[in-house]
């Protein structure tokens, strides 16, 4: 039952301005742990406006680009890595749809968010972004390897 290392993947998870604000962080951490993913990289960060242009970068073009820009570098957010088998899709669901009225009730979203441009929470879209988002947001030595002493009973 232990995974093969090449399975397993890394999600940038980022708790948004908003979620810092009303209190949400350790609600949006305590989903996470208790799916059973393994967190890996943990920091309250003020987000620098050159750094928010690369990690959206493929939005650039959108209406909403400078919005987004101006609302995640408006105040400190939580950046998280989070590993495991399959915890990229995971993360997304646990997520919920970007527009939050219409992320199910069980999501993040859908629970406690109501506008897409205040929607508490962003996670990687696929392995690749992942890694990139990873390697944007943390440096090599923010980043923890360690192994759960209960791995055996969860991953
Ligand atoms: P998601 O992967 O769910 O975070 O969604 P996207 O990558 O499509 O969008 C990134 C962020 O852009 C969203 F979280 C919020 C913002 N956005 C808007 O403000 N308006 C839109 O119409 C779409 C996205």
């Amino acid at each position: 039952l232990v995974a093969s290392l090449e399975q397993v993947e890394q999600s940038y998870i980022m708790v948004k301005p908003d979620g810092v604000q009303r209190g949400l962080v350790g609600e949006v951490i305590s989903r996470f742990e208790r799916k059973g993913f393994k967190l890996t990289g943990l920091k309250l960060f003020q987000c620098p406006k050159e750094l928010a242009e690369e990690h959206y970068k493929d939005l650039k073009a959108k209406s909403f680009y400078p919005t987004l820009i101006d609302y995640i570098t408006s105040g400190p957010v939580v950046c998280m890595v989070w590993e495991g088998v399959g915890v990229v899709a995971s993360a997304r669901k646990l997520i919920g749809s970007t527009n939050p009225l219409q992320a199910e009730p069980g999501t993040i979203r859908g629970d406690l968010a109501v506008q897409t441009g205040r929607n508490v929470i962003h996670g990687s879209d696929s392995p690749e972004n992942g890694k990139r988002e990873t390697a944007l947001w943390f440096k090599e030595g923010e980043l923890c390897e360690w192994t759960p002493a209960q791995a055996p009973w969860l991953m």
